[in-house]
């Protein structure tokens, strides 16, 4: 059989009058539609000269379509290369050349932006998505046959492209097969129990793992449906909970959700799950939670590279700032960083991570991949953890240069090599602070030389535009100097404790 993963998730499309996605204003995309859309979408993708293996590279707004055009690009072999709405077009340019799309899909409002510069990288075709089911990937599909015979896949095939930015260098294309995505959505219906009578509340970006992967393909294999929201906002988030039983978000969902007095047990008293991931959730905002509804969130860990990696059980304790067992099939081990050494239970080192849900590589970057696996085929996550003498993983850091921000990665290098090439900047240093609302703070911390006019706007009004929003600094601070070891290497832990309570009360 083939290993296509809409092949493995097709059995839900066979209930074709089931609920697959209801949308706000409460009209329903049913199974039967869904798999008739995607159908004449696959169809419209083969007709553009979309081949097996090529990649379509998307950024759209979130919308049922952008579901179906994923899935489309499944059935078509295709590999589906979702971009963060929020990249700039310098940032998008990069994406494009690296990947060499066939066919790129931008919104509407983009394309006289996004046409010119795909063109030039040689993308054969330019086509539009947006929101109300328009644009002209929608139009090509009219009139194309519903029926499309799913493209047979190996398990090793690429079903996706997901980019990840670098703790050095450019952002590295991790590759997911149809092996990893079909292992996990599976593990984690079982895991999670999910069921068809779930409907999930949908309030996450789909251009990353949580939203396209966590969330719809437990929602596919499990035949469940979904009520999906353009975006996280707390009205809606209660107008439209009665309908749901399980709501996946970041931590930042979750306290904003504690700061409305409508979270309460009667508010939530029909929901069966609350899953928390892409970012530590605290033990307090766990506790908080645990109090106000009597649910206790179900925290689990997991990255682009990895998909899921943990999860807290589901009749079992579910630990306050732990993030679980390693899920059925994946080994999880902690080592020494530097030697590779196992360690003991309790003892901090790097986490590892094989399974069939770990990726097959960076995109066109052998070194960069062999560097980050051990010669037994162990990923190494960047991540620094434990194992406690009852089996639960605990992240306690990471040996990575990473801040995150509202569950986005924020890669410190990428943001002071901007900083950097700012006229009058000596040097930089980009660090996460906790923050109130974020979880992390990105704060730079700026030289300037003696002569520069620089202030925190200057500096913000240069990195505008360059940077995706979510990557800009919330404070840029001025000092005379960096504080280094003895090896000139930046002291930025000394520089998280100096600013550690700026945002305290954000
Ligand atoms: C928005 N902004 C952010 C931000 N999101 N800044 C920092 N960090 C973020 N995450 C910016 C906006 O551009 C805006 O800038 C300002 O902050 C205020 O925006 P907002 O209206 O408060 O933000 P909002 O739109 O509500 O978005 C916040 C959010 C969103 C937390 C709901 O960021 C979100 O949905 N995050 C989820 C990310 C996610 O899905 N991660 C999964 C990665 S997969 P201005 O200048 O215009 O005011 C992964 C693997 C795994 O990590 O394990 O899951
Ligand atoms: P990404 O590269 O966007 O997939 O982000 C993956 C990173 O998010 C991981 O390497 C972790 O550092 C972090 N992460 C994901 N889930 C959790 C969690 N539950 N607790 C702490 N960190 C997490």
């Amino acid at each position: 059989m083939s290993a296509n993963f809409f092949s493995i998730v097709e059995p839900a499309f066979a209930q074709a009058e089931r609920p697959f996605i209801e949308r706000p204003d409460g009209s329903v995309l049913t199974y039967g539609a869904a798999l008739a859309a995607t159908g004449r979408i696959a169809n419209a993708l083969a007709g553009m000269g979309v081949k097996p293996g090529d990649r379509v590279a998307v950024q759209v707004e979130k919308s049922p379509e952008a579901i179906l055009l994923y899935l489309a690009c499944c059935r078509a072999g295709a590999v589906f290369l979702p971009l963060n709405t929020a990249y700039t077009q310098a940032e998008l340019e990069y994406f494009i050349g690296d990947a060499e799309p066939t066919v790129v899909v931008c919104t509407p409002a983009r394309l006289a932006t996004i046409e010119p510069m795909a063109r030039k990288l040689g993308v054969h075709r330019v086509e539009t998505l947006g929101t109300a089911g328009d644009g002209s990937i929608m139009n090509a599909a009219t009139g194309q046959l519903d029926s499309f015979k799913t493209v047979a896949r190996s398990e090793t095939d690429l079903a996706a492209l997901l980019y990840t930015s670098g703790t050095t260098g450019r952002s590295k294309g991790a590759m997911l097969t149809h092996r990893n995505l079909s292992s996990n959505a599976l593990v984690l219906k079982d895991v999670w129990r999910f069921s068809s009578n779930d409907v999930l509340l949908h309030a996450l970006p789909i251009f990353h793992t949580h939203g396209l992967f966590v969330a719809t393909n437990t929602t596919l294999v499990a035949g469940s449906s979904m009520v999906f929201l353009p975006k996280f906002d707390p009205d809606e988030m209660f107008r439209l909970m009665p309908k749901a039983t399980v709501m996946m978000g970041v931590p930042t969902f979750y306290t904003r959700l504690l700061q409305d007095a409508r979270l309460s047990h009667e508010s939530t008293k029909h929901m069966r799950l609350f899953v928390s991931g892409s970012a530590p959730l605290l033990a307090d905002t766990h506790r908080q939670w645990h109090a106000r509804t009597g649910h206790a969130v179900l925290e689990r860990y997991g990255m682009t590279e990895t998909n899921m990696i943990t999860s807290n059980p589901y009749d079992g304790e579910r630990v306050p700032g732990a993030v679980g067992f390693p899920l059925p099939d994946v080994t999880v081990r902690i080592a020494d960083p530097e030697t590779g050494a196992l360690l003991p239970t309790d003892a901090v080192g790097m986490i590892e991570v094989k399974g069939p849900n770990v990726f097959s590589g960076y995109w066109r970057m052998p070194e960069k991949t062999k560097a980050e696996f051990r010669d037994d085929g162990f990923f190494i996550t960047g991540d620094l953890g434990k194992i406690d003498d009852k089996g639960y993983v605990h992240i306690v850091g990471r040996g990575k240069d990473l801040v995150i921000s509202g569950g986005y990665n924020v890669y410190p290098k990428e943001i002071e090599a901007e900083i950097d090439a700012i006229d009058g900047v000596v040097e930089s240093a980009v660090i996460g602070v906790p923050h109130a609302d974020f979880g992390e703070g990105v704060t730079a911390v700026v030289v300037a030389s003696p002569d520069a006019k620089l202030d925190e706007k200057a500096v913000l009004g240069a990195l505008d535009g360059r940077l995706a929003k979510y990557k800009l600094p919330k404070r840029v601070l001025f000092v005379p100097d960096l504080p280094r070891n003895t090896m000139g290497k930046v002291l930025k832990n000394e520089l998280r404790k100096t600013y550690d309570g700026l945002y305290a009360k954000s």
